[in-house]
Formats: C-alpha cells, structure tokens, sequence
C-alpha cells in the first residue's frame, strides 16, 4: 500500500477504545454476576478474538461495535469449549486465558496465528504450575487440563501485565492468597477492574495480594481512547511542521503515560486539558503542537510504562537533535515481532541513523530521510509507526501489508488522511 501524503496535521479526533482494558473487561465481564454493558470497547481483531473465545465457552455477548453487553455467569458459569479456542493475533487474549482455564473444572486447549506461536508462554505456564496448573508446552498450541490451584507468592522476573494478571485470573480459583511481587510496575488495569467488580484485591507498591471471594459482580465499563493509539498522532502532531492535533478522550492512567513523559522531555508541547475518572481509570483531552524535540534515554521503570510506544519513540528520535538511547527493552523482542530488529532494519532504509543493542537501540536524529519500501512484519504497532515516519521522509514511501492495523486500530489510515 503507498502510504499518502499529508501536508500536516491539524484538527481534533478520537481513537479507538483502550485495548487492555476492552479485553479485561470482556474476560471479567464474562465470570461476574450480572450484565456488564461496555462502552467504547475497542472493535479490533484481539479484542474480537477474546469475544469469540469467551462465546465457545458458552457466555452471551451482544457486540454493536463500541457497545458490547457481556451476560456473566459467575465464577464457575463457563463451559468446556467444543474446540479449540483461537486467539489470532493476541498474546493478552492467549496469556490471560491460560491463567483462567487452569482453575476450571473443564480441559481447554489454546492456540493462534503463526506469530502467536512463536511467543513465548512459559511465562505464564511456569509459575501457573506452581499453583497446581497442568498445561502442556511452552508455545502454543496449548494443552490445559482443569485442576485444583492453590495461591502462590511470586516475584516476577520480567515486568509484564500479562502475567500478573494471568496469575490473578488463576489466583479467583485457588485456595488461599496469591501475591505477586512486580518488578516494575506495569499497567493496573486488571487490579482496578476487579476491585470495582467486589474482588478481595490490595495493592501497596510492587505488591498486589488476591484472596478467593464467592463471586465478582458485574459493573459498567467506560473504555477511555487508547494512548497507544493516541501516541501515533502524539508524535505526528510534534514533529510536523504547522501542525495542532487534540485527540479527546485519551486513557491516562499513570501505568500508561510515559510516552508524554518522554516527549515532554524531549520537548514537546502537550497539554492536558479535562481530566476525569471512571472506575480508577482517568482520561483526558490531549493536544499536541508542532515542537523542536531533542534526543533523550529512555530506560528503567519507564519501559513498561510505555513498552508498546517505543517503535513510535524511535520515530520521533529520528526528528529530534542529538542522540535518544533506549535501554532496558529487551521485551521488544517478544512482542507480535522482534520491534528492535524490526525498528532498526526498516528504519535503516529510509536513511536513518539507527542501531540495535541488546536491549534496545540508539537513534541519532536530525538526518534527511527518505521514503522507502516498509515491511510492517504483520505487526500493526510497526505499521502505524512507520506510516508516520513516512509522513516526514522525502519521496514516497509503501507498506508491504497495512491490514495488520486491524488489530488495534481498524480506521487508522483514514484518521491519519482526514487530519491533512
Ligand atoms: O496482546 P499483545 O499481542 O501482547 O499486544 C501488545 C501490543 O503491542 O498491542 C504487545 F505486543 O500489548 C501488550 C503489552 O505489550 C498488552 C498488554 C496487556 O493488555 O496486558 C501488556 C503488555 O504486554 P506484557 O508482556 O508487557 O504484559
């Protein structure tokens, strides 16, 4: 596809629900009491891949695009699916299941795409079978043959919400508490569904701790826009020229927001403007303008608080003076693709001065690009960034397969086009 032209981007918009939390909301929607009515759920492939995942386990879900009413069943409502449960493209739809079906009274068995497989699940698997999980393999497809967990006291070795909420998935079925001791702190999103759904939840620092409760009970869940969603245009509005982008209803819990952060201190004009809050989860109006952006170093606690967003970082690197360093990131390469090598090997042919460490990449900015041939690896976060790299980039430039945005952001493309 040859990705067009804008002469800059100015306007207001919205994205997208957040995909995090549209995935939870359906997961826990589905084992509570009750009709959890969802608004602003994100219609995108993963988001869809667990809806058809929890619909063969039995569970009614009415879908009308952002509006999606999920009849919960309880705690023990599911039923065994009759084949095996397909989770596309998403590894949250794939991990949380896997902590999920451990604790059932049914076996289960789990596989995706060929990317999916190629993830790594012993993340998961392993600490799971230190509640009493029985699941086969390290990659999918997965095996789960139902069994009776008990809570556990885990440090976690890699920061990933995914786990963590894996292991609170299993933790609502086991005998006795489940703490989880974070490495870093990563998005909470779970922690706050379920404290709102009547779980027995605490949370102090890096430490979360679950107890067993007889049931979860069903609320309504307002998705905010989802920030890294948003963080295409967040980077588009600060490095084009003559350019003002708001973009309203953007999720901005904390977990979420290094990516302002991060371009704040690399220069950026951002604004914040109408914060609220629903259910623990803020949201606000952002609004970005044209900006001189200059290098920075991205690493530590910040990386899980903006993992998704760093392909697009590395864009906007390329626009800024001096030299952007990110460490600490080696997650990147277990993502829907390997985003360090494939930030570095697509980035390089445009032009850029970019290179790839072992956990993360060094970019020097301020060189004259131009357009090029992409590869996106299938992975709509590669897409979507270099689909703005391309805006900046002399010439024309094109994307082997721009259908991956599906993913996470179906109409992508003419929100981008409708802002020139
Ligand atoms: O669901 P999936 O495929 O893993 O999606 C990604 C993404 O870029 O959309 C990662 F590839 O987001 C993850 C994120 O990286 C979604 C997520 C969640 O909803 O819990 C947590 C992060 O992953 P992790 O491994 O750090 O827990």
């Amino acid at each position: 596809m040859e990705i067009k032209k804008i002469k800059n981007a100015r306007g207001e918009m919205t994205v997208p629900g957040d995909k995090s939390i549209s995935h939870r909301a359906v997961m826990l929607g589905a084992i509570a009491r009750g009709e959890t009515r969802i608004s602003g759920f994100l219609p995108g492939a993963d988001c869809l891949s667990t809806i058809d995942c929890f619909r063969q386990m039995g569970i009614d879900i009415e879908a009308d695009g952002e509006n999606v009413t999920v009849k919960g069943r309880g705690l023990h409502g599911l039923s065994a699916p009759r084949k095996t449960l397909y989770t596309g493209n998403s590894g949250t739809t794939t991990r949380l299941l896997c902590g999920l079906l451990s604790g059932q009274s049914f076996n289960s068995e789990i596989t995706g795409d060929a990317s999916i497989c190629r993830r790594p699940m012993r993340r998961v698997t392993e600490p799971l079978s230190q509640m009493g999980a029985k699941i086969s393999g390290e990659y999918c497809p997965l095996k789960i043959t139902g069994s009776r967990l008990h809570g556990i006291e885990y440090d976690m070795p890699v920061a990933s919400a995914q786990v963590k909420t894996s292991l609170l998935l299993a933790g609502l079925y086991a005998e006795g508490g489940t703490i989880i001791r974070e490495k870093e702190k990563s998005r909470d999103h779970t922690e706050l569904m379920l404290k709102a759904m009547g779980a027995d939840i605490d949370v102090s620092g890096l430490d979360v701790c679950l107890k067993p409760v007889p049931a979860l009970t069903a609320q309504e869940v307002i998705v905010p826009g989802d920030i890294s969603s948003a963080a295409f245009f967040m980077v588009l509005g600060a490095i084009m020229p003559d350019s003002c982008i708001t973009i309203r209803n953007v999720g901005i819990n904390e977990t979420r927001t290094g990516i302002i952060d991060v371009l704040k201190s690399m220069g950026a004009k951002i604004k914040l403007e109408n914060v609220r809050v629903s259910a623990g989860e803020s949201a606000a109006d952002i609004t970005v303008s044209s900006s001189h952006l200059t290098g920075t170093q991205i690493c530590g606690a910040l990386i899980p608080r903006l993992i998704d967003e760093l392909p697009v970082i590395a864009a906007a690197a390329l626009f800024a003076g001096g030299e952007t360093v990110i460490k600490d990131a080696q997650e990147l390469k277990v993502k829907e693709t390997d985003r360090i090598h494939a930030v570095v090997t697509e980035f390089k042919k445009c032009g850029a001065d970019i290179s790839e460490t072992d956990d993360g990449m060094i970019i020097r900015g301020g060189r004259t690009l131009h357009g090029a041939d992409f590869k996106t690896y299938g992975d709509h976060r590669m897409a979507m960034s270099l689909a703005v790299l391309a805006q900046l980039a002399g010439g024309a430039s094109s994307l082997d397969d721009a259908r991956c945005v599906e993913i996470s952001y179906p109409d992508f493309f003419d929100d981008l086009y409708r802002l020139g």
